[in-house]
């Protein structure tokens, strides 16, 4: 038996002496050669330049070996992975023959797009914590799942993702897609942006890489992990059997010591304005309950940031909503005036602290800050701790729970701090209800998030896009149901909630999913209501028109003096603002499409998709001018930051 196959050699000189011939039934017949101890069923003793023969070898019966690809599948099935979602090519389809006929233990879909399979199953994770595996085929394909991989990877989503590599026995030959000139790797690709990636070079890899990389992918912070798989090794046989996942997953929600939990509570109960911070970790952890329960003990106000978004349901008597220069102004307010904060799983990055410029959204220090963080790298990363703890959110959040009733920790409801953020929340709803019964034409975008918060029901799964679209839903989108609410804060790529949404559906197949997108992220994965319609994935496109790729166009008017270029869609004929007809696009996909340019007319319509179950595209017309409300700060540097258009900058 030879271990593995032997680079260089053997395909070419069994399929000419002279020369190399990539293609072409000799190749094909040397790459299984009759009699080659490598291949599963090696009693074929025909000639090996006929295709059909040397084919039919590959698929012997009663062989103790498993082909590559028989081990993942195995493995997949093992894990009880539901869906594998990906686009075939010619590095991928040795990897789809161990799916043959098993598709009814593993459903199979093509996106039309590799990144819309990748957004997919971020999706599915975020709202399962199951990990979905993610194929494509080597050179582009893998390039085109990166996005959707860094998506997840910068968001503590996961999943697996496997992509094709030129054979063994090809490498740094220039053969397709071979990146022959650095003899480069997807690995290397791939490194920043997975948790760890596999390069696989034999059969046998597999039996310890696949339970290694699943467990992997779910431990502490999670994150996709990737396999650089040379497609011959789907086809290659081994002696091996497909592994059992492992059998003691490693406990990483470990508590911490009793005592400093005791201390972070004694210095949050002996605040004057206490506050808990949620970030995506909670999210992460699916710590809410632990989280409502610490809270109402302790009776200490909640914000979060946008990751942490429906970590508590939106009208949660201690919820404040997010902080952060697009966040809530309660909960903004309270941030920079706290004295102490637990922030749970939360990076501070600049779109929550108004790029860290103190008075905007923080005061740290004076403020003191307790961090727990599942990751020490992220402890301290961006402000001073007065207590920084590893630890897993769920794990922290019940132990401080039970340590804080066994204490009678509490904070009384109805304090002056309750009393003042009670004031902030007034301001805040005085704010914003006038836009929410507006009538204006073109549509402003707060009444629309106004109906659609009426209509949803409580378990509607809302998955933003990445744009001004994304913002509205941070400020004014409602979640009742805790963990229902998706967004990518880290790398924020567009067509993320466009495609994702379909990954809701899967999640959540009897929940209404509903993505908030923009003309401009929309038109980057328009093809997923062909696919919502191939594979009965209703959800709803509620599609913000606003001719422009809005977020960057305001920052041209705001910090450019209004120097707009490449930011509006445009005909450059008429010079008139310009969109496709994308009721006309959702109906030749197969879904259905609607225009609305009044507001009466947005909740009949929105009401209808929800009701109807079948894939429908809601595009809004609304008034491209109006702003944001700025209740912290985002700067461009070197440009000075901004102020906030509702609160201001208070530095303590
Ligand atoms: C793939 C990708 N390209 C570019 C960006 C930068 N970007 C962030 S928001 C945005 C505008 C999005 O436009 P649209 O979807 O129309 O939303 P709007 O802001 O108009 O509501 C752009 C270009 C990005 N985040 N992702
Ligand atoms: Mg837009």
């Amino acid at each position: 038996m030879q271990d593995r196959p032997r680079p260089y050699q053997g395909f070419r000189s069994q399929s000419s002496s002279s020369g190399y011939t990539p293609y072409g039934s000799q190749a094909r017949g040397s790459t299984y050669p009759a009699g080659s101890s490598e291949m599963r069923g090696t009693t074929s003793s025909g000639d090996s330049t006929n295709a059909s023969q040397a084919r039919s070898s590959v698929y012997p019966t009663g062989s103790n070996e498993m082909r590559g690809t028989d081990v993942i599948a195995e493995y997949l099935f093992k894990e009880k992975v539901p869906y594998i979602l990906g686009y075939a090519g010619h590095g991928a389809i040795g990897l789809l023959d161990g799916l043959y006929k098993k598709t009814d233990r593993i459903r199979h879909i093509s996106p039309r797009i590799e990144q819309a399979g990748g957004f997919m199953a971020d999706v599915y994770y975020r709202l399962t914590g199951q990990p979905l595996a993610v194929y494509t085929s080597t050179g582009p394909g893998p390039m085109n799942m990166m996005i959707s991989v860094a998506n997840a990877f910068y968001d503590c989503s996961a999943f697996f993702v496997i992509t094709g590599q030129v054979p063994t026995t090809q490498f740094n030959t220039g053969a397709l897609q071979d990146d022959y000139r650095y003899h480069g790797d997807m690995s290397s690709m791939f490194a920043p942006i997975v948790k760890k990636s596999w390069r696989i070079r034999k059969v046998e890899d597999l039996v310890k890489a696949l339970p290694d990389a699943f467990t992997m992918m779910r431990t502490g912070r999670p994150g996709p992990v990737h396999f650089d798989m040379p497609y011959d090794l789907y086809m290659r046989t081994a002696p091996v059997s497909a592994p059992d996942p492992h059998a003691s997953p490693i406990n990483w929600r470990t508590t911490v010591a009793d005592e400093t939990v005791e201390k972070a509570l004694s210095l949050l109960t002996s605040a004057q304005r206490p506050l808990i911070l949620a970030g995506g970790g909670v999210r992460v952890a699916r710590a809410y309950e632990e989280l409502k329960a610490l809270a109402e003990q302790l009776e200490i106000p909640v914000y979060t940031s946008f990751m942490g978004k429906s970590a508590l349901p939106f009208d949660h008597r201690l919820n404040l909503g997010v902080a952060g220069v697009w966040g809530e102004y309660p909960a903004t307010e309270a941030a920079r005036s706290a004295d102490v904060i637990l922030a749970i799983g939360a990076r501070f990055n600049d779109l929550h602290t108004g790029s860290w410029i103190p008075g905007y959204v923080y005061n740290i220090p004076p403020t003191r800050l307790i961090q727990v963080d599942i990751d020490p790298e992220e402890i301290g990363r961006n402000y001073p701790v007065e207590m920084g703890i590893v630890g897993d959110a769920k794990a922290f959040l019940a132990q401080a729970a039970r340590i804080a009733r066994a204490k009678g920790n509490r904070l009384s409801y109805g304090s002056p701090w309750h009393k003042e953020i009670e004031g902030w929340r007034a301001d805040w709803r005085n704010f914003c209800e006038p836009f929410e019964r507006s009538s204006e034409v073109p549509i402003e975008p707060r009444r629309m998030m106004a109906d659609m918060n009426k209509i949803s029901p409580p378990d509607t799964v809302m998955v933003d896009d990445v744009g001004n679209c994304q913002v509205w839903s941070e400020q004014y989108w409602k979640p009742q149901t805790p963990g229902l609410h998706i967004t990518a804060g880290g790398f924020a790529a567009m067509g993320f909630g466009v495609a994702g949404v379909l990954g809701a559906r899967l999640a959540r197949p009897n929940s209404p999913c509903v993505t908030l997108c923009g003309d401009g992220s929309f038109m980057m994965m328009p093809h997923v209501i062909a696919t919502a319609v191939e594979y009965n994935l209703p959800a709803v496109w509620v599609l913000q028109n606003n001719y422009a790729i809005g977020t960057i166009r305001d920052l041209q008017r705001v910090y450019h003096d209004g120097r707009e270029i490449g930011t509006s869609f445009v005909n450059e004929s008429t010079g008139k603002l310009w969109n496709p007809d994308f009721p006309k696009m959702a109906e030749a996909m197969g879904g259905r499409g609607i225009r609305i340019e009044h507001p009466d007319q947005f909740g009949d319509a929105y009401r209808e998709a929800i009701r109807a179950n079948v894939p429908t595209l809601i595009e809004v017309v609304i008034n491209r001018d109006t702003s944001m409300p700025v209740v912290g700060t985002w700067q461009m540097p070197p440009i000075p930051e901004v102020q906030p258009t509702f609160g201001k900058r208070k530095i303590r």
